[in-house]
């Protein structure tokens, strides 16, 4: 790489050159399609982001630069993700017109490949060739980069993708890496908010794949953390996905080899093992991105496994009426395949199935040659997979005879339709849907309060057999699931092809907003993934949502969806007809003009409260540390147990490298865990906090929304000292505000306390009732609620979502206990809060 020796001296920016043209056009271009980068930006594309950041972690792990890769949500909703590998360059680059390399890496496209990064990073993972981690910038609404990297901790600021604090060198280190810190643009993503479950699953997923990395993930909101370490990588991941099950035997069969092809290197890693159950579980992975629809590597070691297992039962005499099929032979298989491609191609509906076709005989082989060495050293296994082989064809044999039988007597898909079906006239697939709705009682609301043209409905009662356990035959046998079956007209096991023979365009899911409701959705969700997966993958499934609330006022009724709404209603109501007063000036506040302020202050309730949960007292910090024009200062720079507080980064660089003057040494940046809070007295003496001089320094990312807010209230003739409550002079509360109504009057000590006194006023003269169930609604409400396709709220499930119902089903349904037991603890806060 050719870069002069890290400098602080910026080079002089007010005019524009060629190489920041081009970065200030690509960031644009990502801005202007996102999805081009990031594939969309619902949930899926705002977690994506993390993912980006996180590869390029990892990529310097498995290279064997790093070893530990440390994932925060913070406080502010932002995302940290920390290495500690060689840390970015920093070094000024010549022929980019001076500019550090780490902007460079950070603005550019492709800038991944300006580097020759020695050790030679074969084969990238998620990312996108360096795309990745611009467009994570680009799409941010602020990025700061911060690099551990010859002797000094280094940062760099992006607002937007475009730099807003040049490099500066902020304290000495010994230790190298890169911590990237992002808050996702909100003019770019609807909802910002990170989930972290979603996150955790990722990084665990990315530890199986990885032997040997340790990553880590925290949740400041929520205090949530779990750490993730598996020297032994899919073995490791195989025997997680089996913790609810019996195994069949404890081994768990491993084939790992690398081969040669034409662009490079192919890896092959695979772990199975067998369940006592009959379920197949399968993961399928390239460059670790999940391939959700296979591909070849998939087929390449399904053959293998069928050629390996018949070729030793055969030659053994274990096969001598039954030849089982692969499907048989795949019954209670859990599989992960991991492959390394140079160039992956990636197919199908959601482009996640992989293409090279040079992959399928290399697994194959690979699996193949695997399979016949085990079974050559482990006979007795060998034996135990032949029969449970048999086993599984004779099953098949009498299921189909069953399945045979029940369909001369046409009663799964043919002729007679369920008896408790109330089906629709039209047989256009364009517009017709079929409900299933969770009991009778809703099932007969809704068939009255249909549109019977268009909607039929089938009512559930209970809960649908445990599919998990039994064998096709009994799924078969269950009056439930045939009328599913035959009420649909797909046969079970479909065929791509069976998806046009369905009776209804939708297949709509309808149940009750409590646990039972998410169990059988649950359930539904499963047995369709199972048995109907073409539907899901068609996009013909769906998920009713039906509203939480219902208001009423006098005689006029409405419903609110969520909770949210149901807040910002409340608010609404309560802003209409009522005025504030400020006792210091008499100003008074009304109508636009106040809903204005109301908004303004709602939108600082959140990172106030970010700022209160850090532990940060915001009366002790405006009254001290404020600004002179009235703002929170932004960072916090402990030395030892002095606290300072600073605006800018500039200041902040000016500062240490006076303390480092006048003290004579350089001052050491403390290791930034990623559970780091500030000293704290139980942790170490004060000889020793004072003695190690470091410096701890902390950006309070959610200080620069709360300054964005105030410097808007201005316009209000709103500051920081309305926030606090103040005593007046004789130390008594002071309430120097007041809310008028219609009907009534409050007094308040700040006006953090307005917006939650408004929704209280809000609330007079209304009912609202929090739906428990469908069966409180009456066949109108139900129409006008959750099946006018005016009005009501669908969700489409996607492969990922049935994936994860499928999932949580192993879980809840497994031979197992104590995940059962783990999972409902870890989920009893979402449970006992759908509950309410
Ligand atoms: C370019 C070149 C080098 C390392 C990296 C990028 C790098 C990028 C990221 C992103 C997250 N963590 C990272 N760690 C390293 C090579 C540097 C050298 O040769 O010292």
């Amino acid at each position: 790489m050719s870069t002069d020796g890290p400098t602080t001296e910026g080079g002089k920016t007010d005019s524009y050159n060629e190489s920041q043209i081009k970065a200030l056009e690509g960031v644009e271009g990502i801005r202007t399609r996102p999805a081009m980068y990031i594939g969309d930006t619902t949930l899926r594309g705002l977690h994506h982001l993390v993912y980006e950041v996180v590869d390029n972690s990892v990529d310097e792990a498995v290279n064997k630069y790093a070893s530990v890769i440390n994932v925060k949500i913070n406080a502010d909703g932002s995302v940290s993700c920390m290495d500690d590998g060689r840390g970015i360059p920093v070094g000024r680059m010549p022929d980019m017109n001076n500019r550090p390399a780490l902007e460079v890496v950070l603005t550019e496209i492709h800038a991944g490949g300006k580097f020759d990064r020695e050790g030679g990073y074969k084969t990238g993972t998620g990312g996108l060739h360096g795309v990745g981690i611009t467009a994570v910038n680009a799409l941010s609404e602020w990025l700061e980069a911060e690099v551990r990297r010859e002797g000094h901790v280094w940062t760099l600021d992006f607002q937007r993708g475009v730099v807003t604090d040049g490099l500066k060198k902020l304290g000495a280190s010994d230790s190298t890496g890169t911590k990237i810190t992002f808050k996702p643009d909100a003019e770019i993503f609807p909802d910002t908010v990170f989930n972290y479950d979603t996150l955790a699953r990722r990084m665990q997923e990315l530890a199986f794949l990885n032997a040997g990395i340790r990553i880590r993930i925290n949740d400041e909101r929520s205090g949530q953390a779990d750490e993730y370490y598996y020297e032994e990588g899919l073995i490791e991941f195989v025997k997680h996905l089996n913790r609810t099950e019996d195994a069949l035997f404890q081994n768990i069969i491993s084939i790992k080899s690398t081969h040669p092809s034409e662009d490079g290197e192919v890896e092959v890693d695979v772990a199975i093992q067998y369940t006592s159950g009959i379920t197949e579980s399968v993961r399928t992975y390239a460059n670790n991105i999940n391939n959700l629809e296979g591909g070849v590597h998939l087929s390449g070691f399904r053959s293998a496994l069928t050629r390996s297992v018949n070729a030793y039962g055969k030659t053994t005499n274990l096969f001598k009426d039954y030849t089982p099929s692969g499907e048989d032979l795949r019954e209670g298989l859990t599989t992960v395949i991991a492959v390394r491609v140079p160039e992956p191609q990636f197919e199908g509906q959601t482009k996640t199935k992989l293409g090279n076709s040079e992959v399928e005989g290399i697994v194959l082989s690979a699996v193949h040659q695997g399979l016949n060495k085990y079974f050559e050293e482990n006979p007795s296994i060998a034996k135990l997979i032949c029969q449970k082989g048999i086993l599984a064809a004779e099953a098949r044999e009498a299921a189909k005879k069953a399945r045979e039988h029940v369909r001369r007597k046409g009663a799964l898909t043919t002729g007679g339709l369920p008896e408790k079906l109330r089906d629709c006239r039209s047989r256009e697939l364009d517009i017709t849907e079929l409900y299933l709705v969770e009991g009778d009682s809703a099932g007969g609301s809704a068939d009255t309060g249909r549109d019977s043209n268009t909607q039929a409905i089938l009512p559930l009662r209970g809960k649908i057999l445990n599919v998990e356990k039994a064998q096709l035959i009994k799924v078969l046998d269950n009056a439930e699931i045939a009328n599913i079956f035959k009420a649909i007209g797909v046969p079970p096991g479909a065929a791509l092809e069976d998806v046009a023979k369905r009776r209804y365009g939708k297949v709509i899911v309808m149940t009750d907003a409590d646990v039972d409701g998410s169990h059988i959705r649950t359930l539904l969700l499963t047995f369709i993934f199972r048995h109907l997966r073409p539907l899901v993958e068609n996009g013909c499934i769906y998920i009713a949502q039906p509203p939480l609330y219902r208001v009423q006022q006098k005689k006029k009724i409405r419903y609110v969806d969520t909770h949210e709404n149901m807040m910002s209603e409340l608010l609404e109501l309560g802003i209409d007809g009522s005025a504030l007063q400020a006792d210091a000036d008499g100003t008074v506040f009304e109508g636009d003009h106040m809903r204005k302020l109301v908004s303004l202050l709602g939108q600082l309730e959140e990172p106030l409260e970010t700022l209160e949960r850090r532990g940060v007292d915001l009366r002790h910090l405006s009254a001290n540390f404020a600004t002179e024009d009235g703002y929170l200062p932004r960072y916090r720079i402990y030395i030892g147990r002095t606290v300072n507080w600073f605006n800018s980064k500039e200041e902040m660089e000016a500062f240490v490298a006076s303390e480092e003057e006048r003290r004579g040494h350089e001052l050491v940046v403390a290791d930034d865990h990623a559970d780091s809070t500030e000293p704290s007295d139980d942790k170490a003496s004060d000889e020793d906090i004072e003695a190690q001089e470091n410096l701890q320094v902390t950006d309070l990312h959610e200080i620069r929304s709360i300054n964005d807010i105030l410097r808007q209230l201005r316009d209000y003739g709103v500051t920081l000292k309305d926030l606090v409550p103040a005593p007046n002079q004789n130390g008594e509360p002071y309430y120097p505000f007041d809310v008028l109504n219609d009907d009534g009057a409050a007094k308040l000590s700040s006006l953090r306390d307005f917006a939650p006194q408004l929704r209280k006023m809000g609330e007079r003269g209304l009912r609202i009732t929090r739906f428990k169930g469908l069966g409180e609604m009456d066949p109108e409400e139900l129409w006008e609620t959750s099946m006018d396709p005016a009005e009501r709220l669908l969700l489409q499930v996607r492969m990922e979502d049935a994936a994860a119902a499928d999932e949580i089903f192993r879980v809840l349904m497994g031979d197992h206990v104590e995940p059962r037991r783990e999972f409902i603890e870890k989920h009893a806060l979402d449970v006992t809060d759908l509950d309410i």
